[in-house]
C-alpha cells in the first residue's frame, strides 16, 4: 500500500476507534487547508464564457420603489443583463418556513441590503461599476430597529409560543424572593471567512449544476425549483467544502445560488455570484437581538420556585428561520436548572433589519443569558453568590424540563462539581478575592457557567440522514452522506466510522462532496446534529455491506461467518489471521456477484413533540457542561483580559478527540466575542454601521484567555450520539456567557454601588461606564 510519510495518521489502523486513533486522528482537511489547496467556491473551474454577478441591494430599510432606471448601467461595456422580478419565471419567493421572503424586492423594500435586481457582466468588476449606475427612487416608510418597537406597533411574524410547567402564578406568592428585570443580548455577525456564493452552470436539457457554499443543499435545490418553476430533478447542487458556516448558511446561502441559476436558465451560460465582503455584512442576516423581561421567584433556602419571562426576538424583515429560533429560545430558557413553575413567551418581532438568521445556539444562548441574569440580579439582591443559587437548582436526574421531556442520564451536577474539585474552584474564589483586597486599580472576577443543550432538530421530521457507501472493486471505498464539511471535521468523522467498521485504513476511505444527485432530500448540516444523522446512516450501510462481505469470506474459508472478524485489513477467523486480505476479499465478492453497494437510512429513534400542547420528547439527548471563567479588569481603562477559562465538558465518549477539542475551544471563543466585544449597530434608518471588520471587532489572538483548560467528564456516553460520541458543535458556545457575568463581578469588586446591567456585549466602554456609575 502506498504511503504517505507526510501523515502519521494515515498509517494508523482503526481498531474499534482505538484509544491511538482518537487522540491523534487530524482533521481529514488540514493537509490541503495549510498548503492552500483545499477548493471552495472560488476555486471551482469555471467555464470560458462565464459571466460574473453582482446584487444591487435596497439603500433604504423600509419603503415604496417610485422608480428604478437601469439604462445607464444595462448600457455599460460588457454588461449581458440585468435581472429583477420580472425575469422570474416560477415563483419570486424564498421563504422557507413561512412563504414572506421574495427572491427580489417587487415594490417595495423591507431592509437596507435587501436585494432588488442581479447584474450579470463579463467581469465582477464591470457589474460593480455598473451597479453605481442605477437610480433609484424610493419614497421613505416608517422605520423599525428594534424587537420593543415593533411589539409596541404589533408588527410580528407570526403567532408567539408560550412553554409552561406547574402554576408559576401561584408559586409566585409562596416566594421569598421576587426579582424582575429586563435584559438585552444583541446580534452577532457570523463572519465566515468564506462569503456567501455559487457558481451555476448550464447543463443538457435545461438542466443546471449548482455549486454552493451552503449547509443545506437540499433547500437551495427545492428553492431553485419553486423560483424558475421547474422540477427538482433538474437543478444538481454539489458542495465539496464550506470555510464557515455557523449557522448563516443554513437558509441564507440560498438565495446567491437561485440568482445565479435564474441568470443561467436565462441564458445558457455559467454565472458566478460571490458576495464581497461588504455586501455579505450588508446583505445578510446574523444572530437574533433579544430584548427580554424576567421575573424570578426563590425561597429562603435559594431554590427557584418560579420563573417566567417575555423575549421579544428581534426577527427582522422576514420570517427566515426566525420561528425556530424562537422555539429553542423556549427549550432553553431554563438552561441547567429544575425550575417546578415555568412560564415563557417568545414573540417574533418583524422589523426592517435583515431577517435575522441560524447562529450556533439557535436562539439557545439568548435564553440561558436571561436566566444566568435573573439569577444574578437575586444574588446580588440577597447578598449570596450567584454561584450558591446556580448549585442549588442544578438539574437532577428524573426532573421535567418545561416542554415534558423528562431529564436522564443528566450530568448537570457531575460536570458542576467536576469542575469545582478538578479546578479547585474554592482556592480560585479565594486567589480571587485576596487580589480585589490588595489591588484598587485592577480587579477581578470569577462566575461559572454551567450548561445544558439539547441535541436534534427541534422540528422532529427533520431528524433524518442517508449515507450511500461504494466498495470498489479494488477495495477502495467512497462514501457520500448529507453532511457538510464546514471545518468541523465531519467528514473526519465519517471517515473513522467507516475504517471502524471495516477495519482497513482511512486511505482507503474517501468521503466525496456533498451532492444532491447521491443523496436527495437531506435535512441541513445543523443543529450539532451533523455527525450524529450522517454518522449513523454511514455505520447502517457500512455494517450491512460488512455482513455480507462476511458471508462470502465464510464461504471462501469454508468457516461459519459467526466467526469471521476482519481486523487490520485481513480476514481472521477466531482470532486467526488468514491469508485472505480485505482487497481478496472484495474481488472474491464480485466474482460472486455480491452487491458492494449500500445505502442506508436513519431516523432518531424516540423524539416527538406536540406543538399542539407544547410538550413532549424533542431531544435524542442533551450536552452538559460547566465552565469557570476568570477576568481581570483594568479599572482606569475598562479594558480587561481573561485570566482563565476551565471548563469540565461532556463529549460522551468522544471519536475524535482533537476535532471536539477544537470545537470546545472556538464555540468558546466565539460565544466570548458575541458576549464581550461584537457590537452590531444599526443607525435608526435601519443602515448597518459595523459594516466592515474596522467596525467590528472578533476575537483575535490578543483577545483570547490566557489559558483555557478543558476536561472531559467521566461519564459513560449515550447511544444515540454517534459511537456514544456526543454532539459538540454547539453547545460549548454558551461558556462564552459566563464571560459576561465574571466581568460584572470584577465591576463589582470595584465599585459596590454599581447597579448590575444585563446588557452584552459588555465593551471596555460599558465596563469603563459601569466602573463610575
Ligand atoms: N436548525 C434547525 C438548527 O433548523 N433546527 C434546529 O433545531 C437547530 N438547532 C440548532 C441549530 N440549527
Ligand atoms: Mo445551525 S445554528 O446552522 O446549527
Amino acid at each position: 500500500m502506498h504511503k504517505n510519510k507526510e501523515n502519521k495518521v494515515l498509517d494508523t489502523k482503526l481498531d474499534a476507534v482505538s484509544k491511538s486513533l482518537k487522540q491523534s486522528i487530524k482533521n481529514l482537511d488540514s493537509h490541503t487547508h495549510v498548503r492552500g489547496e483545499s477548493l471552495y467556491v472560488d476555486d471551482v473551474n469555471i467555464r470560458q464564457g462565464t459571466f460574473h454577478a453582482v446584487v444591487f441591494d435596497s439603500p433604504k430599510a423600509h419603503g415604496k420603489i417610485n422608480s428604478i432606471n437601469y439604462s445607464k448601467a444595462e448600457a455599460l461595456e460588457g454588461v449581458e443583463r440585468i435581472f429583477t422580478y420580472k425575469d422570474v419565471p416560477g415563483k419570486n419567493e424564498i421563504g422557507g418556513i413561512i412563504p414572506d421572503e421574495p427572491l427580489f424586492a417587487e415594490h417595495e423594500v423591507h431592509f437596507w441590503g435587501m436585494p432588488i435586481a442581479l447584474i450579470v457582466a463579463e467581469s465582477e468588476f464591470i457589474a460593480r461599476k455598473a451597479r453605481d449606475l442605477i437610480e433609484i427612487d424610493i419614497e421613505e416608510l416608517p422605520v423599525i430597529t428594534r424587537a420593543k418597537e415593533a411589539k409596541a406597533k404589533g408588527s410580528f411574524i407570526n403567532a408567539p409560543r408560550s412553554f409552561s410547567l406547574g402554576d408559576t402564578e401561584k408559586a409566585f406568592q409562596d416566594c421569598e424572593y421576587v426579582f424582575e428585570g429586563e435584559t438585552f443580548s444583541n446580534g452577532q455577525e457570523h463572519l465566515y471567512i468564506e462569503a456567501q456564493g455559487a457558481y451555476a452552470e448550464p447543463l443538457e436539457n435545461g438542466n443546471i449544476k449548482i455549486t454552493s457554499s451552503t449547509q443545506g443543499p437540499t433547500s437551495v435545490q427545492k428553492t431553485i425549483a419553486q423560483v424558475l418553476g421547474i422540477a427538482m430533478h433538474k437543478i444538481e447542487v454539489d458542495v465539496t467544502r464550506l470555510g464557515g458556516g455557523f449557522g448563516g448558511k443554513e437558509d441564507q446561502a440560498t438565495p446567491w445560488a437561485v440568482m445565479a441559476a435564474l441568470a443561467t436558465y436565462h441564458l445558457n451560460q455559467s454565472v458566478k455570484l460571490i458576495l464581497n465582503r461588504h455586501d455579505d455584512l450588508r446583505m445578510t442576516g446574523k444572530r437574533h437581538p433579544y430584548e427580554s423581561t424576567y421575573k424570578i421567584g426563590l425561597s429562603k433556602d435559594l431554590k427557584i420556585l418560579a420563573y417566567q419571562t417575555e423575549f421579544l426576538q428581534n426577527s427582522g424583515a422576514a420570517a427566515d428561520l426566525s420561528p425556530a429560533i424562537a422555539e429553542r429560545t423556549l427549550f432553553h430558557a431554563t438552561n441547567s436548572y429544575y425550575v417546578p413553575n415555568v412560564t415563557t413567551k417568545v414573540l417574533s418581532c418583524k422589523t426592517n433589519l435583515p431577517p435575522n438568521t441560524a447562529f450556533r445556539g439557535f436562539g439557545g444562548p439568548q435564553g440561558m443569558f436571561v436566566i444566568e441574569s435573573a439569577i444574578a440580579k437575586a444574588a446580588s439582591e440577597i447578598g449570596v453568590s450567584a454561584r450558591q443559587i446556580q448549585e442549588a437548582n442544578l438539574l437532577d436526574e428524573n426532573d421535567t424540563f418545561s416542554y415534558g421531556q423528562i431529564a436522564k442520564k443528566v450530568e448537570a451536577k457531575n460536570t458542576w462539581h467536576s469542575a469545582k474539585n478538578i479546578f479547585n474552584s474554592d482556592a480560585l474564589e479565594r486567589e480571587v478575592s485576596d487580589f480585589n483586597k490588595n489591588n484598587t486599580a485592577f480587579k477581578k472576577g470569577v462566575s461559572f457557567m454551567p450548561i445544558t443543550f439539547g441535541i436534534s432538530f427541534t422540528n422532529t421530521p427533520m431528524n433524518h440522514a442517508r449515507a450511500l457507501v461504494h466498495i470498489y472493486l479494488d477495495g477502495s471505498i467512497g462514501i457520500s452522506t448529507a453532511a457538510v464539511e464546514m471545518g468541523q471535521g465531519v467528514n473526519t468523522k465519517m471517515m473513522q466510522i467507516a475504517a471502524d467498521v471495516f477495519s482497513v485504513s482511512i486511505e482507503h476511505i474517501k468521503i466525496e462532496t456533498t451532492n444532491t444527485t447521491r443523496v436527495a432530500n437531506t435535512s441541513p448540516s445543523a443543529a450539532s446534529s451533523t455527525a450524529d444523522l450522517n454518522g449513523k446512516a454511514t455505520l447502517m450501510a457500512c455494517n450491512s455491506l460488512l455482513e455480507r462481505l462476511k458471508i462470502v469470506a465464510a464461504e471462501d474459508l469454508n468457516v461459519s461467518e459467526n466467526n469471521i472478524i476482519l481486523k487490520e485489513e485481513y480476514v481472521f477467523v477466531n482470532d486467526n489471521k488468514t491469508e485472505l486480505s480485505w482487497t481478496d476479499l472484495i474481488s472474491s465478492a464480485m466474482l460472486k456477484r455480491v452487491a458492494l453497494t449500500e445505502n442506508a437510512h436513519y431516523a432518531t429513534p424516540e423524539i416527538h413533540f406536540d406543538k399542539t400542547k407544547e410538550k413532549g420528547h424533542p431531544f435524542a439527548y442533551h450536552v452538559y457542561g460547566t465552565a469557570i471563567t476568570t477576568t481581570t479588569i483594568d479599572c482606569t481603562r475598562g479594558t480587561y483580559e481573561f485570566d482563565s477559562v476551565k471548563i469540565v465538558h461532556d463529549y460522551g465518549k468522544s471519536m475524535s478527540e482533537g476535532i471536539d477539542l477544537g470545537q470546545v475551544e472556538g464555540a468558546l471563543i466565539q460565544g466570548m466575542g458575541w458576549m464581550t466585544m461584537e457590537e452590531i449597530a444599526y443607525n435608526d434608518e435601519g443602515k448597518l454601521l459595523s459594516n466592515a471588520l474596522s467596525t467590528y471587532k472578533i476575537p483575535d489572538i490578543f483577545s483570547v484567555p490566557k489559558s483555557v483548560e478543558v476536561i472531559p467528564v467521566e461519564t459513560k456516553g449515550h447511544e444515540l450520539a454517534i459511537l456514544k460520541s456526543k454532539a459538540v458543535g454547539e453547545p460549548p458556545l454558551m461558556y462564552g456567557i459566563g464571560a459576561y457575568f465574571a466581568l460584572q463581578n470584577a465591576i463589582k469588586a470595584f465599585n459596590p454601588n454599581y447597579d448590575l446591567k444585563f446588557h452584552a456585549p459588555m465593551t471596555p466602554e460599558k465596563v469603563l461606564m459601569s466602573l463610575y456609575s
